[in-house]
C-alpha cells in the first residue's frame, strides 16, 4: 500500500474508501460487515445530524449546565442544548486569545472528571512495532508526557456546524442539529507534546496510515443507536505534521470541559478532530473508520455527489464583536471591531459594508499569519433606525465568503456573509 503522507483529508479519504471497498479496511474494532450495518443504521439518522444534543444527560451536580463544569455566565456564553457558545461581544477589547472562561464548549454527552494521576494514554495497533493490543497497549502517563519536549502554539478550534443557524435565518433552508450562531469557535494557546513525538516513542512503523484518538467521555447515543466513544481517524500525514497532545490552555492546566488532563489539538481542521479527554489511540496500517468520518462530518446533499467527501478543513468566516441587535448612538462615530478566520490559511484581507458598499477594514498587523485576524473600521450611523452590518474575508489561498453559503444536509461550514442587525438610537 502507498504510504505517501497526505495532509489533505479528501485525498487520504479517497484512498481509505478504495481500501475499504477492497476489503482492506477496518473500523477500529468494527468489521467490514458491521460497518455496512452501521452505515445502514446511520442513514436512518439523517435527521439526527452531527452536533445534536445527547439523548440523555447523566446527572452531574457540578456547574450550571448538568454536562458542563465551568460556570456559564450569560454575558460570556449562551447555552445551545448541552453545549455553550461564546458571545461575540465578550471578545470586544480582549487580546488575541479567547480566555478559558468564555471558550465555547461542545460536548456530545458530558464532561467527565478524570484524575491525572491514574490517567493513561494507551496506544495500540499494527502501526506500532510489535503490534501492541488494546488490552496491552504502549502507555504514557501524565508525568511522562510532561517530561517530553513541549511545544506551545496558538490554534483555532471550531465546530464544523458553527453558523448552522444561518442556513435557516438567512437562507430559508433550515438544517437540524445544534443551532450555533457564530460562537462555536475560539483560539487558545495550547501547550503539549507533538503527537509525532509520542508516536515515534511508541514505535511508529513506516506503513502506518491512520491514527484514531478516542475520548474517555461516555459513549454517544443518538436516535437510539449507541455510536460508542467519540473518535475520528487522522491521516498519518496530518498526525505527524502539527497535531498536539495538549495539557495546557492559555497557560493553565487544561480545564475539565476542554479535555483535562490531555486532548488532541488539530490545527485548521474541524473541532471533532480535536478529541478531548483522549485515552485509547489506535495506530493502524489499514484505514480506520468511525461514525464521525463516515455518516457524520461529511458533506452530503445537492452539489455533493456520492459520499460527499470529508468536512475536514474549516471554511472562511467573519464576526463582529457586537451583541446581536446591538444599540449604537446615531450620529456618533464609533469603532467596529471583529475577527475573521479560515481553516485553509491565514486571512489576507477583510471588507466591511455598513450600507454604502464594501470598504477595506484595518487589520491588526501583529495577527498576520495567525489562526485568526482581528480587524476594525470606523462607522458613524447617519440616522436613528435599523442598520445591517456585513463583513467578509479572503484567505491567502483566495477562498472568499460568498453572499450565500452552499447548502449541505448536515449544515456544516456555513461561510455566507452574515447580516448583523444593529439599531442606532
Ligand atoms: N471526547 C470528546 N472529544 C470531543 C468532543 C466530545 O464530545 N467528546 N466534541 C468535539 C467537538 S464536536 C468539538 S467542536 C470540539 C470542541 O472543543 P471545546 O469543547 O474544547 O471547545 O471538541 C471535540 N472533541
Ligand atoms: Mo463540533
Amino acid at each position: 500500500m502507498s504510504t505517501t503522507l497526505s495532509h489533505d483529508e479528501a485525498d487520504h479519504d479517497a484512498r481509505r474508501a478504495r481500501q475499504w471497498l477492497a476489503g482492506q479496511a477496518r473500523g477500529g474494532a468494527v468489521s467490514r460487515a458491521e460497518l455496512i450495518e452501521l452505515a445502514a443504521a446511520m442513514s436512518a439518522l439523517a435527521a439526527a445530524a452531527d452536533d445534536r444534543g445527547p439523548v440523555a444527560l447523566a446527572a452531574d451536580p457540578v456547574g450550571v449546565d448538568p454536562g458542563i463544569v465551568k460556570p456559564l455566565p450569560a454575558e460570556l456564553l449562551t447555552p445551545v442544548e448541552s453545549n455553550a457558545e461564546m458571545r461575540w461581544e465578550a471578545m470586544a477589547g480582549q487580546g488575541y486569545m479567547v480566555p478559558n472562561d468564555r471558550f465555547f464548549v461542545r460536548n456530545h454527552t458530558h464532561t467527565p472528571r478524570l484524575d491525572a494521576d491514574t490517567w493513561r494514554l494507551r496506544l495500540f495497533g499494527d502501526g506500532l512495532r510489535g503490534t501492541p493490543t488494546r488490552d496491552a497497549p504502549v502507555e504514557f502517563g501524565y508525568a511522562d508526557l510532561r517530561a517530553l519536549p513541549a511545544v506551545e502554539l496558538p490554534a483555532l478550534v471550531e465546530c464544523a456546524g458553527n453558523g448552522r443557524h444561518f442556513f435557516a435565518a438567512q437562507q430559508d433552508t433550515p438544517v437540524s442539529g445544534l443551532q450555533w450562531r457564530l460562537g462555536g469557535v475560539g483560539v487558545a494557546r495550547w501547550r503539549g507534546v507533538p503527537l509525532a513525538t509520542v508516536l515515534r516513542h511508541a514505535g511508529l512503523t513506516a506503513d502506518a496510515v491512520d491514527v484514531m484518538p478516542e475520548g474517555l467521555d461516555p459513549p454517544y447515543v443518538t436516535g437510539g443507536v449507541d455510536l460508542g466513544r467519540v473518535r475520528r481517524p487522522l491521516p498519518i500525514g496530518k498526525a505527524l505534521d502539527d497535531v498536539l497532545l495538549a495539557y495546557e490552555m492559555n497557560g493553565a492546566p487544561l480545564p475539565a470541559d476542554h479535555g483535562f488532563p490531555v486532548r488532541v489539538v488539530v490545527p485548521g481542521w474541524i473541532g471533532i478532530s480535536s478529541v478531548k479527554w483522549v485515552g485509547p489511540m489506535e495506530v493502524s496500517t489499514t484505514p480506520l473508520f468511525s461514525p464521525w468520518n463516515t455518516r457524520l462530518y461529511r458533506m452530503f446533499g445537492p452539489g455533493h455527489p456520492g459520499d460527499g467527501g470529508p468536512a475536514d478543513v474549516q471554511s472562511v468566516k467573519s464576526a463582529f464583536e457586537l451583541p446581536w441587535d446591538a444599540r449604537l448612538a446615531a450620529g456618533v462615530e464609533t469603532t467596529l471591531t471583529g475577527r475573521s478566520w479560515s481553516g485553509a490559511g491565514p486571512i489576507d484581507r477583510v471588507e466591511v459594508d455598513t450600507g454604502d458598499g464594501w470598504h477595506p477594514a484595518t487589520l491588526v498587523e501583529a495577527d498576520r499569519g495567525g489562526p485568526w485576524q482581528r480587524w476594525s473600521t470606523r462607522w458613524c450611523p447617519p440616522t436613528a433606525g435599523r442598520w445591517t452590518l456585513r463583513a467578509r474575508a479572503v484567505d491567502v489561498t483566495g477562498r472568499v465568503q460568498p453572499d450565500r453559503a452552499g447548502f449541505n444536509d448536515l449544515g456544516y461550514h456555513f461561510d455566507g456573509v452574515i447580516r448583523h442587525p444593529v439599531t442606532a438610537v
